[in-house]
């Protein structure tokens, strides 16, 4: 098993608006991800976190052949090893709807579900913004 420990985050603190200026809810939020085996797409394709949690994500591949996962706005893009487990960290300092995607070409195939591709391998990550900056 492969693990990697990424982080990334948004912006630097100055020359934010008040509503994004990095807050912290001193919550760890775990989560999982899985480019499920054969099927060209990330298990959950969407999630939820609050403004200022710390996600830990756990991202598994459970392909004999290599994807990635990366996330524009955070300034994330990590290789997925063939049937590895790699972990990345990153704080969600500002609300939104952050779509991540799979940055490593990985071919195509019929599924269950019907034929799909690498560029089926998308998600969002949505953070909810529940603090008040009045
Ligand atoms: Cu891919």
């Amino acid at each position: 098993m492969v693990v990697i420990i990424g982080s990334g985050v948004f912006y630097r603190n100055f020359l934010l608006p008040e509503s994004s200026v990095p807050v912290s809810t001193g919550v760890i939020r775990e989560i999982t991800i899985i480019a499920k085996k054969d099927d060209w797409r990330f298990i959950p394709e969407i999630f939820e976190v609050d403004r200022g949690d710390t996600i830990i994500a756990t991202v598994i591949n459970e392909d004999s052949y290599d994807h990635g996962i990366a996330i524009d706005a955070l300034g994330i893009s990590q290789r997925m090893p063939a049937n590895s487990t790699i972990r990345i960290k990153l704080d969600a300092t500002q609300a939104g709807d952050f779509p991540f995607y799979c940055s490593v070409p990985c071919g195509e195939g019929d599924t269950p579900m019907g034929h799909r591709t690498h560029f089926d391998m998308i998600g969002t990550i949505t953070v909810k913004d529940l603090v008040k900056t009045e």
